[in-house]
């Protein structure tokens, strides 16, 4: 048990490290790094979809996609217009820094405004994983359950931005938005929470200016 708790902490140690590299050198472009963090099928691809419709092109954005498997995210991206690197980590269910500092070395993206990473989907291992990004985004949609923030309390605490997905299903399921909001905000006291649905548009204009404004303010 003890050696366990060892390699672990010398695994999270080493990513520690790569993760402040790469954080050095968002800051030194500029780039303002999101790492969005889900359920497998919450809607993290729709919502860069709909967030590229947007954005781009006056926002210069690119993608670094983590999957078990398939290049389909990136493709999704691509096909959007952006430049979009594909991970795959063959089992592994969350990124790591390292496989981002590769990723990015291989991709030799153009220099961008907004990076987004989209990590493996679930709601647990991504959570310790420090990728240099500016702020984690864990997004939950309607038709997961009222109870999860609590039910996963880590990556609530620490996404400095919650956002709902597929708002446009309320109506057909039991889910308390109220109580949801009341569970992210005693997990983390003051963080930013969007409720949108990539299928009406809701709450997509707020969502991108937040973006806009935490650009600005890495800029300032
Ligand atoms: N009704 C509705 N469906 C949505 C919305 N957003 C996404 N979906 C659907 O939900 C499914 C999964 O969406 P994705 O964006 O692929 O989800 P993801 O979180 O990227 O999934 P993984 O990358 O596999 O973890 C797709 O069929 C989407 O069309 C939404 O706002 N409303
Ligand atoms: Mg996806």
């Amino acid at each position: 048990m003890g050696d366990t708790v060892d390699v672990r902490q010398r695994i999270l140690a080493a990513n520690e490290a790569a993760a402040a590299e790469l954080r050095r050198s968002f800051q030194a472009q500029g780039t303002l790094v999101v790492n969005l963090i889900s359920s497998p099928g919450s809607g993290k691809t729709t919502l860069l979809e709909r967030t590229v419709e947007r954005l781009a092109p006056g926002l210069r954005l690119a993608a670094v996609e983590g999957d078990i498997a398939t290049e389909r995210d990136a493709e999704r991206l691509r096909r959007m217009g952006i430049p979009a690197r594909q991970i795959l980590t063959g089992g592994a269910c969350h990124l790591d820094a390292r496989q981002v500092q590769t990723a990015l070395a291989e991709a030799a993206f153009p220099p961008v405004d907004v990076l987004f990473i989209e990590n493996v989907g679930n709601l647990i291992c991504p959570t310790s994983y420090d990728l240099g990004e500016d702020f984690k985004v864990a997004l939950l949609s309607v038709t997961e359950g009222a109870d999860k923030p609590f039910k996963y309390p880590a990556i609530f605490a620490r996404a400095e931005v919650a956002v709902i997905t597929k708002a446009d299903l309320l109506p057909h399921v039991d889910f308390d938005l109220e109580a949801v909001r009341a569970q992210v905000a005693i997990l983390r006291p003051g963080g930013e929470f969007f409720v949108t649905s990539s299928r009406t548009g809701e709450g997509i204009e707020a969502w991108c200016a937040l973006l806009e404004r935490r650009l600005e303010a890495k800029r300032a």
